[in-house]
């Protein structure tokens, strides 16, 4: 039996389409690209590889059919009202998140949400198996779909599959928490290669499969006892993002020019301090505005010579830790500017909106300080965007020791948010230090960016799913 359907040599599967939908005044469809570092650096591989992209579109109910856009082939995968409330909102927000992210809030474990996990990975998985030429390579993306590999597995024995985690992989002391840690890591398993974001992450993955699967494991393999001789390869490959598209965004006169503008409409301070996060509890705002608020009382530093913009990009807000964190961040600013505010200076710009990316740009570029404080991140773009975008080697970048980026970027300003008396230390090192040793701070970190951009991470991620292990070949010394 012959088929004629098109299948990809590349089939990349990730909880979200790279595009978004938007509806027009006669009620049509349009779609358009949503700017992620992911989609940039998919294109760049894509372009040589014809790929298809399997997610769900945003919306509930049944998937709209597969369509193609910006030369991918996009294949929806429709998720019910109760599993985007189970599957999304449920496991992978309120059980795996605060699990993976050193439980900084309490996780909730519910069976149903864990059934609703297991069918949606098995909905991904059927999708990418549909799409996938013979031989292809399935590359999966992060924590909601860790089910997905060996789902794939069973259905298309013949394809490479990788998988990369974009949160840290928690230690197993807290892993081990899951009620279905087993059946995690075996769905991980199913995959030829494993990619983290920090070797420390890769290594808590192989511990995990030993402690509480008994399996054997070598250095970054780990030996399958399923009698197939097959090994997984877990190793850190770190994300990054489009940085010669990002810096010639930055570079434009429109934007610089706006970047002008910022400041002056904030009555141009000594010091502009930025903060732009998800409004989420990893990203350690509360510590930040705390450091900061006792800065301001201590006199250190005080409108309107100094302001911090913060910006809180609206994120899951339906579930119930990021509402309550929402009326803490908001009641706390409001006090600071109660407190601390002059008319006409307030001491924090507190914006709970989405920007476009030049608006992003445009105050990375205005801002003399950037704080980037979580108790823990995967990687953290926001800091790498920043450095990207300082062309001029102008501002500093405070940046807190549990994210991923500070592996790469450790001669920034750094601090434990834990500790505010060393975070408020770190923000004032970052305001006093002289221009020229701030300029070769920032031109070191630049660097570091612009030779591991998010091209250079997908190629490596790529070249090492092909050369994965799978089934070693037999020891010809017999
Ligand atoms: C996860 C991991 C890992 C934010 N607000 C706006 C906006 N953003 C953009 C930023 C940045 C991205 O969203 C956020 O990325 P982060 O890396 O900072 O954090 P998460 O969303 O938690 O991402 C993380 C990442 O995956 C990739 O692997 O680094 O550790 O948690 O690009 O600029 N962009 C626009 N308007 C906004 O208002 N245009």
């Amino acid at each position: 039996m012959t088929s004629t359907r098109k299948t990809f040599d590349l089939v990349v599967a990730a909880n979200r389409l790279p595009v978004d939908k938007q509806v027009d005044e006669q009620g049509n469809v349009e779609w358009h690209r949503s700017p992620g570092g992911l989609v940039t650096a998919m294109e760049s591989v894509m372009r040589s590889n014809p790929g298809a992209w399997v997610g769900w579109s945003g919306d509930a109910g049944e998937a709209p059919p597969p369509f193609d856009e910006e030369g991918m082939h996009l294949r929806p995968v429709g998720l019910s009202a109760e599993e985007v409330r189970d599957f999304y909102e449920g496991f992978s927000n309120d059980t795996l998140w605060p699990i993976y992210h050193d439980v900084i809030v309490p996780a909730s474990f519910h069976r149903e949400w864990w059934a609703a996990y297991v069918r949606v990975n098995r909905r991904f998985a059927e999708a990418v198996a549909e799409e996938a030429a013979p031989g292809a390579r399935v590359w999966i993306q992060d924590y909601q779909l860790q089910l997905a590999p060996a789902f794939v597995r069973q259905l298309r024995p013949d394809v490479r599959i990788g998988w990369f985690n974009h949160i840290p992989f928690p230690p197993v002391e807290l892993f081990a928490q899951l009620p279905w840690r087993s059946s995690l890591l075996e769905g991980l398993l199913g995959a030829d290669f494993l990619g983290f974001q920090r070797q420390a992450d890769a290594r808590n993955f192989v511990r995990a499969c030993r402690q509480l699967l008994g399996l054997r494991a070598k250095g970054e393999r780990v030996a399958l006892d399923d009698g197939s001789g097959r090994q997984v390869r877990a190793t850190a490959i770190p994300i990054s993002v489009d940085y010669r598209g990002l810096e010639s965004l930055a570079q434009q006169p429109e934007v610089m020019a706006r970047a002008k503008e910022i400041r002056e409409s904030l009555g141009n301070p000594d010091v502009l301090m930025l903060g732009v996060d998800r409004l989420d509890y990893t990203k350690g705002i509360r510590h930040r505005l705390k450091a900061y608020e006792e800065l301001l009382l201590e006199r250190h530093i005080g409108p309107p010579d100094v302001t911090l913009v913060q910006v809180a990009t609206p994120s899951r807000e339906r579930v119930e830790a990021y509402r309550s964190l929402r009326e803490e961040i908001e009641q706390t600013v409001g006090r600071i500017n109660g407190e601390l505010g002059k008319i006409g200076a307030p001491a924090v710009h507190y914006l709970h909106h989405s920007y476009p990316r030049e608006e992003m740009a445009a105050l990375f570029q205005a801002a003399d300080v950037m704080l980037v404080t979580p108790l823990r991140d995967g990687m953290n773009l926001v800091a790498k965007e920043y450095v990207t975008c300082r062309h001029d080697l102008g501002g500093a970048l405070v940046l807190s020791e549990f994210t991923g980026a500070w592996h790469e970027l450790h001669q920034a300003f750094t601090c434990n948010p834990h500790d505010i008396e060393g975070l408020k230390q770190a923000m004032l090192r970052a305001i006093n230090t002289p221009k020229r040793d701030k300029e070769r701070i920032m031109r070191a970190l630049r660097r570091r960016v612009a030779d591991h951009d998010v091209q250079r991470w997908a190629r490596r991620y790529l070249a090492a799913l092909d050369a994965a292990p799978g089934v070693p070949a037999p020891d010809p010394r017999g």
